[in-house]
């Protein structure tokens, strides 16, 4: 308490100071926003609700979808490093819901996981989520119920979190990238947690937009060098963008600086995953230059045009590009406890059996209960939430992943972000900080983070059918 009374005392004079003659007006009516001190409050409402969106093109009829704030994508959140966001969630849908906000280190009860870190916000409920943004960077926010259906019918939004001091550029562009299975008067297939979906690649869609729409041509000017904020929505896509004609520098990665480089292969990001690019745009007035995903070698397809228009502008002398890291700690490798997460199922798996519940399943079982996946041994769907690990507040971990599939799983984990160490024993080059890592078929990776946020947090695969269908836990830090 006296301890409390002294801060207390010392931030009031701190504030006096800062505020400077202002500040004996101000301290009659005291609150730290009047002083102008303490984080900045961004505020917003958003509502989860049925609406129509033109997603698939001119011409098609608008889709139904749900939405936030009767937008696809979501209103795009922006604030800056070190300001404390505040977002009241009200539920216009049949079914329960929740926010979760992916990547971004809050405390526990704000982490939007029904049963786990809060109740579920019932149909015509509303639930306040507070918290500082203390890392900069790309983020994004959805539900975490039912996520394979919420997200996948159109529940996704941006949220931009600024440098205080952010690089010079023209212009900073988001490309939200979504995919929808649709038929074909534009609506959403709404067969949700299909099993041939849950145990193959997820619901992989047939019409991929950008910020909610199927994307055309983006305009570009020659001499201009845009920030271009990459985030992958989808359920299950996974994206490698080649940016023909360009070559854009990798500056971030999950909302982590990383040293600036260029890529010699297409931008690969898996479900949930993000970049941060800086692309000088240097083609001729008046040429088209394809974005295309050359993820799935015989389906590459054209995402779109950047087109170039109007008067080439001087691009000036050019200063290089360096993100402030954020204040993530660093993993003491020499004092850490290795586990191992063995990633099993799907088809072509050789699964033979896993733990549901208290009961021990074969595959055939398991599918009969929409289920298809492990995580050592233990299927998990939304409902179940037994710790997987136990870490001891301030501990470092080293999670050992090794994907006995022949399918991709990006791999997310909430509350913290992780260093990537290796990839099939190899020393990763970048070493990159990450919130969701993509683990490849057979492939192993092992990642380190400092469990110092305490709490009960979510590991689990981001194709949201392999997330349904068993391939999740919970990670407990105390
Ligand atoms: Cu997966």
């Amino acid at each position: 308490m006296i301890q409390a009374r002294i801060e207390q005392k010392t931030n009031l004079t701190r504030r006096q100071f800062l505020a400077g003659s202002g500040a004996a007006l101000a301290a009659a009516h005291w609150s730290p926003k009047a002083f102008g001190a303490g984080p900045k409050l961004v505020e917003l409402r958003l509502k989860a609700a049925p609406a129509r969106a033109k997603i698939a093109g001119a011409e098609y009829r608008e889709t139904e979808v749900w939405a936030y704030n009767g937008r696809v994508t979501g209103p795009e959140i922006r604030a800056v490093q070190g300001d404390r966001l505040r977002v009241v969630v009200e539920n216009g849908l049949s079914q329960d819901t929740s926010v979760h906000w992916h990547g971004v280190r809050l405390p526990n009860l704000m982490d939007g996981v029904p049963h786990l870190t809060q109740e579920p916000i019932r149909p015509g409920a509303s639930y306040a989520y507070e918290f500082d943004l203390q890392d900069a960077g790309t983020f994004w926010y959805h539900p975490h119920w039912r996520s394979h259906e919420q997200v996948g019918r159109g529940l996704h939004g941006a949220l931009i979190v600024e440098e205080r001091e952010p690089p010079a550029v023209d212009r900073d562009l988001v490309w939200v990238l979504g995919d929808w299975r649709l038929d074909a008067s534009a609506q959403i297939d709404p067969n949700f947690g299909h099993m041939f979906d849950v145990s193959h690649a997820g619901r992989i869609g047939n019409t991929v937009t950008v910020n909610g729409a199927v994307a055309e041509r983006i305009p570009v000017r020659r001499g201009e060098r845009v920030r271009l904020r990459l985030i992958n929505v989808a359920n299950a896509r996974i994206f490698a963008l080649d940016f023909t004609g360009h070559r854009p520098i990798v500056i971030a990665r999950d909302a982590h600086p990383v040293d600036p480089y260029f890529p010699d292969e297409p931008i690969r990001l898996g479900p949930g995953m993000r970049a941060d690019l800086v692309l000088d745009a240097t083609g001729e007035p008046g040429s088209l230059h394809p974005v295309i995903d050359r993820f799935a070698p015989r389906q590459e397809y054209r995402l779109l045009d950047l087109q170039y228009v109007g008067e080439a502008r001087s691009p000036g002398a050019r200063a290089p590009i360096s993100l402030a890291g954020n204040p993530v700690p660093e993993p003491d490798i020499a004092r850490a406890n290795r586990h191992e997460f063995a990633l099993g199922g799907g088809m072509m798996g050789n699964l033979g059996t896993a733990r549901v519940g208290e009961r021990a399943l074969s595959m055939r079982e398991m599918m009969q209960h929409g289920l298809a996946w492990a995580i050592n041994g233990i299927a998990q769907d939304e409902h179940g939430h037994a710790p997987l690990l136990t870490l001891k507040l301030g501990e470092t971990a080293i999670l050992a992943f090794r994907n006995d599939t022949v399918w991709n799983h990006p791999m997310h984990l909430h509350g913290h972000v992780f260093r990537v160490l290796s990839r099939n024993g190899v020393p990763a080059a970048r070493r990159e900080l990450l919130d969701t890592v993509l683990v490849g078929p057979r492939e192993s990776v092992e990642v380190a983070f400092v469990a110092d946020n305490p709490g009960n947090w979510m590991l689990h695969c981001h194709v949201l059918e392999h997330q349904a269908g068993g391939m999740g836990g919970v990670i407990r830090v105390a």
